[in-house]
C-alpha cells in the first residue's frame, strides 16, 4: 500500500531531505569504533601469516616469540585443536554438489593462499606482538599455486583442497539450455563477448578489528567488532567455532566505519582474538593493519566469462547464454558461493524481455584470498554482462545502443514480470527512468557533436546502461531453497518510554548508510511524532534480541518494513488506550500529528505521548490489555525490492596518450519510496565513485609467486575526487508492493550502474578504432594499446 498509507497521522518525515543525525558525534571524534574501547588489562593481538601462496605448513616454532618482554602467549593451529572447541569457519550457503573442505582458525596442515593465519600473539601492547612475529619460525614445503580461476580448473596444478581434486566447488547451472539454443538457432546473429571482471578490494576506511572479553565466573563472551551483522556473527561464532550456546555471547558493533559487504563474513581472525580471550581470562585486541586487510578482506568479483547474445535483426534479444569462471579464493567464505550462482545468474535478464536464458558457473578454488560479496554482489558482475552483451549486439545489427535497449525493455503493465532467470520482479518504469536520464544529456544532440567531433580526430564517447537489482533477499522461505542457512527477515522493537520518547531497536547494523536518520524518519510519520523524539539503536545482540544485518540494501526494505510495522501495531494499541480513556467507540478516533481526536470533537483529545505514559502507570487501560507501549516485530517481506535505473557517461578518450576525461555522469535511479532524498543521493554517490573505480581505476593483481602485489594504498587504485566530475542525480519513483513502505533499496544501485557506464562509454568512443570491449580496469595503458595499429 505504499508509502500512503501514512495519510492516517502523517508528519511529513517520510520523504524530507533532513540532515543526518549522526553525523555530529562522527565529525566531531565522539564516535567510538571498536579500536577506541578499552578495557582494563587488554592485550594485544597480532596474527603470523603465511608469504606462500600455497605450501605445506612443516613446522612452527614459537620459542623464541614466546621468550619476548611482553609477550604474554604465543598460540598456533595445533593448541586449538588441542583445545576441543569445534574450529570450524562454517559456510553459510549451501549449493547442489558443494564441496566443503575444513576451514580452521589457525592453519594447521597446509597455508592455502599469502595471508592464511598460522600463529597468534598475544601481548601487553600492540608492538611488543608486532614485535613477536618476527621470531617465530615456520617451515614452509612450498607447493604451485594457482590463481587464475580457469587455469585452477583446466590446467594439471595441485589441488588447493584434496576434497576438490579438479579444485570445482561447484559447477552451478541455471535456466533452461534447450530453450536457449532453440533461441540461438532460431536468431538472425549472434554475437560474443569474452570478459573479465578483476578483483576488487573492498577499501572500508576502518579496517577490521575485534576487542574480546571472556568472563570466566560467568562464561560469557563479550565481543566488540567491526560487523554488519551482529547476530549473524553471534550464531556463526557460537556452534560451529567456539563451541558456545548464543546465550553466552554478546557481539557489539560499535560504530563501524564502512564495509561494502568485507565486515557481513566470519573470519577466523576475530574468532582467534576471542579464543585466544577464552584462554587467558583477558581481554583480548586485534586491529588490523592496511596491508592484513587488503590481504584478508574477502575480495570481489573475480569472474572470467564468455556471453552470448541472440538477436533478431530488428533488435529483438531471442537469449543470451554465459559461461562464468568465478575465483572463490582458497576457501569457501560465508556467501562466497551464493554471491557468484544466484545473486549472478538470476539478474542476467536485466531490464529486458529475454526469453530464454541459460548460465553456467563453475566456482572454482585459487591460491588466493577468499572471495565473498562486495557491494553489487553478483548482481553488479550479472548487469555488466548483460549490460556489455547489449552494447556488442548493437554494433552487430549497427543500432544505436540506446535504441536497442529501448525496443527489449519490460513494459510497465508486465508486471510482476517472471523473467528466464528465474526472477519476479515487482514493478517497474524503465523506460521513464532510460528517458530522463537521456534528457539530461540531450542525447540525440549528443550523438550529432560526437559525430562531428570525430571529424577533428576527437574521440568523444557515450556509454548508457540500465540495471535492475534483486535486493533484500527474502522471504526467508525462498533463501532456505536455494541454500541460505539464515533467513531473510528482519526485526526491530519500537518502544515508547514513560516520558513519551520513542526508542527503536533494529537487527540491522549500520557502517555509514544514515539508518539513525532514515528509521527515525519511518518511525516519526507512522506515529505522528518528530525525529527528535525518536533514538535509534543498533548493534548490540544483548540489547537487540534478533536481527540478520545490512547487507543486499535489505535495510530500508526489510528493516524499515519491520520498524513501520511495529509502529502501526504500537499506534493501535494507542489508540485502544485513547478509545477507552476518551470513553469513545475505537473506530471513532482521528489520529493527526500524534494526537488521537474523536471525529467531529477536536478538543476531545490525547496525544499519543501522553497516552505512553498512561500506559506505563497502567491505571487506567482497557480491560484486559497489559501496560506499556511497545512492540517487538518480526518481518519476513513476500519477496525481493528491484530498484532500477538508467546511467549515462560521456567520456572524451585520446588515443595517444590513452587518457580518459569525464566529461559527464548522469545517474537517474529508482528506489521506490524515498525515505530521505539526501542520503539517497548520498548513497548514489558513494556507489558511482566505487562503480567508476571498478571500470578505470581497480583492481587487485597477483604476482608469479601468487603473493598479492596491490597490497597498499599506493599500490592499489581507488579513484581520487579529483579524478571525478560532478554527478548529475536524478530520479523517478516507482514504488514497491513487496513492503508496507514501498522502499526499494538503493545501497548497492548506482556500483551495479556506474562499472557498465563507464566500459560503455570508453568503448563507445574507441568505435572507429574498430574496440569492440576492453577489460577493466580501462587504464591509459590498455586504450592506447588497443587503438595503436589505428595511429
Ligand atoms: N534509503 C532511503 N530510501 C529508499 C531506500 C534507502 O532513504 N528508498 C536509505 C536507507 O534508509 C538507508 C540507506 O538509504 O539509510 C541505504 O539503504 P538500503 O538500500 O536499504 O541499504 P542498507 O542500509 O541495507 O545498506 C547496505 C548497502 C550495501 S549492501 C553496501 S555494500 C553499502 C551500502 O549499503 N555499503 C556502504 N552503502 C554504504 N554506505 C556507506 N557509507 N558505507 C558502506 O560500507
Amino acid at each position: 500500500d505504499g508509502a500512503d498509507s501514512n495519510d492516517d497521522g502523517s508528519s511529513g518525515a517520510f520523504g524530507a531531505a533532513i540532515e543526518r543525525g549522526e553525523d555530529v558525534p562522527l565529525l566531531t571524534g565522539d564516535g567510538q569504533y571498536t579500536d577506541d574501547i578499552s578495557l582494563p588489562g587488554t592485550t594485544h593481538l597480532a596474527i603470523r601469516r603465511s608469504d606462500h601462496a600455497h605450501a605445506r605448513l612443516e613446522s612452527v616454532d614459537t620459542s623464541a616469540a614466546e621468550a619476548m618482554d611482553g609477550v604474554v602467549a604465543v598460540f598456533t593451529g595445533e593448541d586449538v585443536v588441542e583445545s576441543g572447541v569445534p574450529n570450524t569457519i562454517p559456510t553459510a550457503w549451501d549449493l547442489p554438489g558443494l564441496v566443503q573442505p575444513q576451514y580452521r582458525m589457525l592453519a594447521t596442515d597446509k597455508v592455502r593462499h599469502e595471508g592464511t593465519a598460522v600463529a597468534a600473539v598475544v601481548a601487553e601492547t600492540p608492538h611488543a606482538a608486532h614485535d613477536a612475529l618476527e621470531r617465530i619460525s615456520v617451515e614452509y614445503e612450498p607447493l604451485e599455486h594457482v590463481t587464475d580461476p580457469v587455469e585452477a580448473v583446466e590446467r594439471d596444478v595441485p589441488p588447493v583442497h584434496d576434497e576438490a581434486e579438479d579444485n570445482v566447488a561447484f559447477d552451478f547451472e541455471l535456466g533452461d539450455s534447450d530453450a536457449t539454443d532453440e533461441a540461438f538457432a532460431d536468431a538472425d546473429r549472434v554475437t560474443s563477448v569474452d570478459l573479465r571482471q578483476p578483483r576488487i578490494i573492498p577499501n572500508a576506511m576502518e579496517p577490521r578489528a575485534a576487542l574480546a572479553d571472556w568472563e570466566e565466573t560467568t562464561e560469557k563472551l563479550r565481543l566488540w567488532m567491526t560487523s554488519q551483522n551482529p547476530h549473524l556473527h553471534r550464531m556463526l561464532l557460537s556452534a560451529g567455532t567456539l563451541g558456545l550456546p548464543e546465550n553466552r555471547i554478546q557481539v557489539i558493533a560499535p560504530e563501524v566505519g564502512g564495509g561494502f559487504g568485507s565486515k557481513i563474513y566470519h573470519y577466523p581472525d576475530e574468532a582467534v582474538t576471542a579464543w585466544c580471550s577464552m584462554q587467558l581470562g583477558r581481554p583480548v585486541k586485534w586491529q588490523a593493519t592496511r596491508s592484513e586487510s587488503y590481504l584478508t578482506d574477502c575480495h570481489g568479483r573475480d569472474h572470467v566469462t564468455t556471453g552470448e547474445i541472440a538477436l533478431d535483426d530488428d533488435g529483438t534479444i531471442r537469449g543470451v547464454r554465459v559461461e562464468t569462471h568465478a575465483g572463490l579464493g582458497a576457501q569457501l567464505s560465508q556467501f562466497g558461493t551464493a554471491t557468484p550462482s544466484y545473486l549472478y545468474a538470476t539478474i542476467l535478464s536485466g531490464q529486458y524481455a529475454i526469453p530464454a536464458i541459460h548460465c553456467r558457473v563453475v566456482g572454482a578454488f585459487t591460491n588466493t584470498t577468499p572471495v565473498d560479496a562486495y557491494r553489487g554482489a553478483g548482481r553488479a558482475e550479472g548487469i555488466y554482462v548483460i549490460e556489455r552483451l547489449v552494447d556488442v549486439g548493437a554494433r552487430e545489427l549497427e543500432m544505436d545502443p540506446a535504441e536497442l535497449r529501448r525496443r527489449n525493455l519490460i513494459q510497465p503493465d508486465e508486471f510482476p514480470f517472471e523473467t528466464a532467470a528465474a526472477l519476479v520482479y515487482d514493478s517497474g518504469e524503465y523506460e521513464r527512468a532510460m528517458d530522463v536520464a537521456l534528457e539530461h544529456v540531450d542525447y540525440d544532440e549528443l550523438r550529432e557533436r560526437q559525430d562531428e567531433l570525430r571529424e577533428e580526430g576527437r574521440y568523444l564517447g557515450i556509454g548508457v546502461a540500465n540495471f535492475v537489482e534483486s535486493a533484500g533477499l527474502s522471504p526467508s522461505g525462498l533463501a532456505g531453497d536455494l541454500g541460505a542457512q539464515a533467513g531473510g527477515w528482519e526485526s526491530s522493537i519500537v518502544r515508547f518510554d514513560s516520558t513519551g520518547s520513542v526508542t527503536i531497536l533494529a537487527g540491522t547494523a549500520d557502517q555509514g548508510q544514515g539508518h539513525r536518520t532514515t528509521y527515525a524518519q519511518i518511525a516519526a510519520e507512522e506515529l505522528g511524532l518528530s525525529v527528535d523524539d525518536i533514538d535509534v539503536v543498533e548493534g548490540d545482540t544483548d540489547r537487540i534480541p534478533q536481527g540478520m544485518g545490512t547487507y543486499g540494501s535489505r535495510s530500508a526494505s526489510v528493516g524499515g518494513g519491520s520498524i513501520a510495522r511495529g509502529a502501526r501495531e504500537v499506534r493501535e494499541k494507542a489508540r485502544r488506550i485513547a478509545a477507552h480513556q476518551l470513553e469513545t467507540p475505537v473506530d471513532d478516533l482521528e489520529f493527526e500529528d500524534g494526537e488521537f481526536h474523536v471525529t467531529g470533537a477536536p478538543d476531545r483529545s490525547l496525544h499519543i505521548q501522553t497516552i505512553a505514559h498512561e500506559a506505563y502507570l497502567g491505571h487506567d487501560l482497557p480491560e484486559g490489555m497489559d501496560p506499556g507501549l511497545e512492540e517487538t516485530n518480526f518481518y519476513d517481506p513476500e519477496n525481493f525490492t528491484y530498484p532500477f535505473g538508467t546511467h549515462v557517461a560521456v567520456v572524451e578518450v585520446e588515443p595517444e596518450t590513452g587518457e580518459i576525461e569525464i566529461e559527464r555522469y548522469v545517474a537517474v535511479d529508482d528506489c521506490g519510496e524515498i525515505i530521505n532524498p539526501m542520503i539517497v543521493e548520498g548513497q548514489v554517490h558513494g556507489g558511482i565513485a566505487q562503480g567508476i573505480g571498478a571500470a578505470l581505476y581497480e583492481g587487485a593483481a597477483y604476482d608469479d609467486e601468487g603473493h598479492l602485489e596491490t597490497r597498499r594504498m599506493d599500490e592499489y587504485a581507488v579513484p581520487h575526487s579529483t579524478q571525478l566530475p560532478e554527478f548529475e542525480t536524478d530520479s523517478t519513483v516507482t514504488p514497491s508492493p513487496h513492503n508496507p513502505i514501498g522502499v526499494k533499496g538503493v545501497g548497492e544501485s548506482a556500483t551495479i550502474a556506474a562499472t557498465p557506464t563507464m566500459v560503455s562509454a570508453v568503448v563507445d568512443a574507441l568505435e572507429p578504432f574498430d574496440v569492440d570491449h576492453l577489460d577493466m580496469p580501462i587504464t591509459p595503458e590498455s586504450v592506447w594499446r588497443a587503438t595503436e595499429g589505428d595511429r
